[in-house]
């Protein structure tokens, strides 16, 4: 196959140079808008019914005519980034005719020319694509094939004549300056944009969730427009918007996430990608605390009880201990607690409890402890105005009250004693309960014993 082509668009060489002159507005389609493209023909040749097995492809002529003689033109369109919006078949005529010639699309285009012959020549479609009209000698002919061309790809064309006088035409055989073109424009909407948009700015992550996070930024710019803005999680892409916000879903909780998002436009050229990183919320905590274990009674008094505890353990911490006497919930603590106003020489049921920040409880553990026995016997208090002190509890030596304000005050029962230190003086009356205490006598340790509970037992 005789495959001397030679293309104008972007490849030609310098046997072209004489097409520089005639089509001054071929280039490059994707840095113009509105490009021109114009192709030199890839096979030319004809065939006639007087001699169906004889080819012609090596003819420095195309000859058309009733006979028939017909023509075929075969070009390999390439290079064309987006819709066609015209076609022109160029032919340069050797002679003068008045009846031009039609143009018809061939969808065979595997024929060689030279070898097609009459006998296998391919058959032309019956819709004619253009005409040429009257033929000027030495002069192009321009069709309209715009119906027949699409974009890129190969394309074949017969021509035919009612015409009864030879039409005769160039071939590339006849050099290249004269040989058959086709010449392509694309449109221009599409054509012009190679500018990709600015990046997106200022992306911000916000308002995280267990399971989605929200993402916003700045609007790019762009030539002719943005179309809109595509966001990936970590680099794989979760969805396109033409707002400058989105809400990525579908995540997991307490994971850091890298998203990007990059801008397109309506030619889909495309931004450098503006990344941030984010985390969405810990996963919520749904694990107890262990239960508290080793509860004790630490201490007691005759209407108190010390409970300790060891401490529990949780996922994420223990935030307190709820605690119970048979039952009743009384408040909360760290690993102890003093429980009071209870009945003296009595069993109760301790629980405790621990929970976390997120309200989960671990199981109550219990035990049972007594207050210490009920007192019995008389009780003896003690006054001392030097060492002293009303805030004592009075029931010894050491912890002596000060004033009378206590023994005036205190609920005594029958046989209890009031020990005053010897020595000691206090301004006041000594009352209890309506009686003045009536006798006193010295006693062995430095004490003054005042009365007997008997004079005033009742309560
Ligand atoms: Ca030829
Ligand atoms: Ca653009
Ligand atoms: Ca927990």
């Amino acid at each position: 196959m005789n495959k001397k082509l030679v293309g104008v668009c972007g490849r030609f060489a310098v046997t072209a140079v004489a097409l520089i002159i005639l089509v001054p507005s071929a280039g490059r389609a994707s840095t113009q808008s509105g490009a021109v493209h114009t192709f030199a023909v890839q096979a030319d040749t004809y065939v006639s019914a007087n001699a169906p097995s004889k080819s012609y492809g090596s003819q420095p002529s195309l000859k058309v005519e009733r006979m028939p003689k017909i023509a075929y033109l075969r070009f390999a369109v390439s290079g064309i980034a987006g819709p066609v919006s015209g076609a022109t078949l160029r032919l340069y005529a050797l002679r003068s005719n008045s009846t031009g010639f039609d143009v018809r699309g061939v969808t065979n285009n595997s024929w060689s020319e030279s070898s097609l012959n009459y006998t296998t020549a391919p058959p032309a479609a019956q819709q004619v694509a253009g005409s040429s009209g009257r033929l000027t000698a030495s002069a192009w002919t321009s069709i309209d094939v715009s119906s027949l061309v699409s974009g890129n790809g190969t394309y074949s064309f017969a021509l035919k004549s009612s015409s009864s006088s030879s039409i005769v035409l160039a071939s590339k055989e006849r050099g290249s300056a004269t040989a058959a073109q086709l010449v392509i424009t694309e449109a221009t909407a599409t054509s012009a944009d190679t500018t990709p948009p600015s990046a997106p700015t200022n992306l911000t992550a916000s308002g995280p969730t267990t399971n989605s996070i929200s993402l916003s930024w700045s609007a790019s710019t762009d030539d002719t427009g943005i179309a809109g803005y595509r966001v990936y999680r970590d680099g794989t892409l979760v969805t396109s918007t033409a707002q400058t916000s989105a809400s990525v879903s579908g995540l997991s909780c307490g994971t850091s996430y890298g998203f990007a998002v990059e801008a397109y436009d309506a030619a889909n050229n495309v931004s450098q990608r503006t990344s941030k990183s984010a985390s969405t919320s810990s996963c919520p905590d749904t694990t107890a605390p262990s239960a508290p274990t080793s509860l004790v009674k630490a201490g007691s008094t005759s209407s108190s009880v010390l409970m300790s505890w060891a401490a529990s353990t949780d996922n994420v911490g223990v935030a307190g201990y709820t605690v119970y006497v048979d039952g009743t919930r009384v408040g909360n603590t760290t690993t102890s607690y003093n429980f009071t106003g209870l009945a003296c020489g009595m069993s109760y049921t301790f629980g405790v409890e621990a929970y976390d920040a997120a309200g989960n409880v671990s199981p109550r553990t219990t035990t049972s402890a007594s207050t210490s026995p009920c007192p019995s016997g008389p009780r003896t208090y003690y006054v001392d105005s030097v060492g002293g002190s009303d805030l004592n509890a009075g029931t010894s030596d050491t912890s002596a009250w000060k004033t009378l304000a206590k023994p005036n005050t205190a609920s005594l029962a029958p046989g209890d004693r009031l020990l005053f230190k010897r020595g000691d003086v206090w301004t006041g009356e000594l009352r209890h309960a309506g009686g003045l205490v009536r006798r006193a006598r010295g006693r062995p340790g430095g004490w003054l014993l005042l009365g007997r509970g008997r004079d005033h037992g009742h309560r």
